[in-house]
């Protein structure tokens, strides 16, 4: 997606607009910018010190993307130089801080200010939001809002008996104390998500012992190149022969534009037992199986513990290049398959058992589905979003909520994107030029808010329940992120095309515009 191609002064001069965007990660600087290039006044209020979001809080040991690095940037500011196949944390940090002092959208942020609350104001047409920054608490009012929160940001601690009675240091993996020495300490890590299967194998070597806690594998999808520099000559041609870099990413992202979901796709019209997956998830079960059983014919006993007994794509799938399995076959890790029931001060217990360590890592992932919390929202006629949402997330397009004019989310209900190429920058990309599409209109039409039909909200969160019915995701009995109860509020059941498609333009016929 491109640059807006309109401005506020080219619309409606003087206009009474300016927006203020929550959040310094890829999508609040990203709508920030994108603002910036349209002439709207624009604030972005960030709880941390520095920009990065997700990607400056998680500085555990081992951390990078599973998303290959050349589609892990904005479109229009490609790096043609990237180290590794898969960027560290670092680096993709200082992506952000590039593009951000280079963009001018670091000197639109106001750092270490959290905001606590949203309230509209139906007289003035105006968001009062209630801040939480240097010199306290303060309020100040905004035309619009984007909320750019994330949804991988609030850490989530697993619901034990006992949290924090544990005597040694406790953390969250997205949290991570730096202040505590692992070398040569027993060390218990919860989880086998994505965060712990970059964790462990740091860990192990370095700590006398490193316990992981596992309640359901993961699916390991064999990728070879996981962690090994880009080749000098891929970033060569990036750099220098004339449209390489993007056919090169169009070539990462193909699979996305194909739509190749089928595989994750539950048969139609078969009843729901865990049993009648699609052919096409069949097949892709049994390649990731023998991947995996090629790297245990040594470890029958792993074997047993390791294979996953959901479909593939009911939880997120992990990179493999061999360090996982590897590392749980070493002396020094022992995995426990039992969920951890209580902490305690020595340790954890699962399965009635007691794990006596010096240190407990928990990767127990984020409060996914909690969207926007715990930021309290009033829209139209006092109504609380959260209570509204009742607990199911719903938008349209993940973006608005009727009954909240002029609120916009970016990365919101139904947009994280499954198992196909392509990465949650492109969504954030194509939300915000739908969003900018959205204010255009506001501005040619002379009015002051906007927000979507409440009908066209329905049928579209009709078309994407009934779609994720029939996801691996939803239908298997696994738990996870992936899924709130019965529903799914986090991913979208269709192929990446479909979103660009569907937020190419924003419809006057969708929306209330007054
Ligand atoms: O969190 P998760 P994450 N006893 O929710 C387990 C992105 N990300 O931080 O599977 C024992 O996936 C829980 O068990 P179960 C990426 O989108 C990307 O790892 O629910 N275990 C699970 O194993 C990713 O998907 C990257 O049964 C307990 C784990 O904790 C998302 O963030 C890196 C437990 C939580 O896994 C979240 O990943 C990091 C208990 N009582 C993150 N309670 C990369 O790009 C919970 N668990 C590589």
């Amino acid at each position: 997606p491109k640059a807006p191609g309109w401005t506020l002064e080219g619309l409606r001069p003087g206009a009474d607009l300016d927006v203020a965007v929550i959040g310094a990660g890829f999508s609040g600087l990203l709508a920030a910018h994108r603002l910036g290039q349209a002439g709207v006044p624009v604030v972005v209020y960030e709880k941390n010190e520095d920009v990065g979001g997700t990607w400056f809080e998680n500085t555990y040991p081992g951390c990078r993307t599973d998303v290959a690095s050349h589609l892990y940037n904005y479109s229009f500011a490609p790096r043609a130089d990237w180290p590794d196949h898969f960027c560290r944390r670092d680096t993709v940090l200082e992506y952000l801080r590039d593009f951000a002092k280079e963009s001018g959208v670091a000197d639109r942020v106001r750092f270490g200010t959290e905001v606590r609350e949203l309230r509209w104001d139906e007289r003035e047409r105006r968001w009062h939001l209630t801040l939480d920054g240097p010199g306290g608490p303060r309020t100040v009012t905004h035309r619009m809002v984007i909320s750019a929160v994330g949804q991988l940001n609030r850490p989530q601690l697993p619901a034990v008996d006992g949290l924090g009675s544990f005597t040694g240091p406790a953390f969250h993996s997205a949290a991570w104390d730096h202040t505590a020495d692992l070398t040569g300490k027993r060390v218990a890590v919860v989880g086998t998500g994505a965060s712990a299967y970059q964790i462990v194998p740091e860990l192990a070597g370095a700590a006398s012992e490193v316990v992981v806690f596992q309640r359901n594998p993961p699916w390991l999808r064999p990728t070879p190149h996981y962690h090994q520099p880009l080749s000098g000559s891929t970033s060569w041609l990036c750099e220098h022969l004339p449209y390489y870099a993007q056919w090169y990413r169009f070539w990462l992202f193909a699979p996305g534009l194909r739509g190749i979901l089928d595989g994750w796709i539950v048969d139609r019209g078969h009843p729901p037992t865990e049993r009648a997956v699609s052919a096409l998830n069949e097949q892709l079960r049994a390649s990731l199986l023998q991947a995996m059983e090629a790297q245990l014919t040594d470890a029958p006993e792993l074997r047993e513990k390791v294979v996953p007994r959901y479909p593939v794509g009911a939880k997120r799938v992990l990179r493999d290049d061999g360090t996982w399995l590897a590392t749980l076959k070493r002396d020094d890790v022992r995995l426990v398959t039992a969920p951890v029931e209580r902490e305690t001060p020595r340790g954890l217990v699962a399965d009635g058992e007691e794990f006596e360590v010096d240190v407990i890592v928990y990767a127990t992932g984020f409060q996914a589905s909690r969207f926007l919390t715990p930021m309290k929202v009033t829209g139209e006629r006092g109504v609380d979003l959260h209570t509204h949402w009742g607990g199911a997330p719903r938008a349209h397009l993940g973006i608005s909520v009727p009954g909240f004019p002029n609120l916009f989310c970016l990365y919101g209900p139904n947009t994280n994107l499954v198992g196909q190429g392509g990465s949650i920058v492109y969504f954030s990309e194509c939300a915000t030029r739908y969003v900018l599409d959205a204010i255009r209109l506001l501005l040619t039409r002379d009015a002051e808010a906007v927000q979507v039909r409440e009908d066209v909200h329905d049928d579209y969160n009709a078309w994407v329940d009934a779609a994720s019915a029939d996801r691996a995701w939803v239908w298997s009995k696994v738990s996870g992120w992936y899924k709130d109860g019965s529903r799914s509020s986090t991913n979208w059941p269709f192929s990446a095309a479909e979103y660009w498609t569907r937020t190419r333009r924003a419809d006057p016929e969708h929306l209330r515009l007054r």
